[in-house]
């Protein structure tokens, strides 16, 4: 009976620091991809990006994937990138918090439609403040535990298993 119960607990303890560590992969513009024409402040609308997760540009080598700054984002500079990519298939981790931005490095391509700002969050913080915490189909944000919650469940789920057996 103890030697189940030790499993059932180390079994918990796993999960419980699985659960958190998932984060959320974006498809940048969806189905539409990272192309000319779409309104990408439309589509990061009602999403809360965070520390550990990370976007999947995809579009054809027509187009790049460069990091910009934000007066660059603003004006649509090219050819000052903080990194760039055309290999078709770019994810970007976002590793830091704050606004990271990004434009297709092709000129006129920003212009028509290809800049994205993302504003990303730090991990720990669990209750954004401006945007509206509506279910999103597309992240799974019901899975982002933060680390604090799962160590007091993991907690409390072993004092429990450690009164009953
Ligand atoms: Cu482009």
């Amino acid at each position: 009976m103890a030697r189940s119960s030790v499993g059932m607990a180390c079994l918990l303890l796993v999960l419980c620091l699985v659960v958190p560590s998932l984060a959320t992969v974006y498809t940048v513009g969806d189905t539409s991809g990272w192309t000319t024409g779409v309104d990408y402040s439309t589509w990061t609308n009602g999403k809360t990006f965070k520390v550990g997760d990370s976007l999947v540009f995809n579009y054809p080598t027509t187009h790049t994937v460069e990091e910009v700054s934000s007066s660059d984002y603003s004006t649509c500079t090219v050819g000052n990138p903080v990194t760039t990519d055309n290999s078709g298939a770019t994810t970007v981790a976002l590793k830091t918090a704050g606004t990271h931005y990004f434009i297709c490095g092709v000129i006129g391509h920003c212009g028509n439609g290809m800049k994205l700002a993302v504003k990303v969050e730090s991990g720990s913080s669990t209750a954004p403040s401006t945007t509206t915490t509506t279910t999103n189909p597309n992240s799974s944000s019901s899975w982002s535990l933060s680390p604090f919650v799962a160590f007091i469940t993991t907690w409390v789920a072993l004092f429990v298993i450690a009164i009953i057996s």
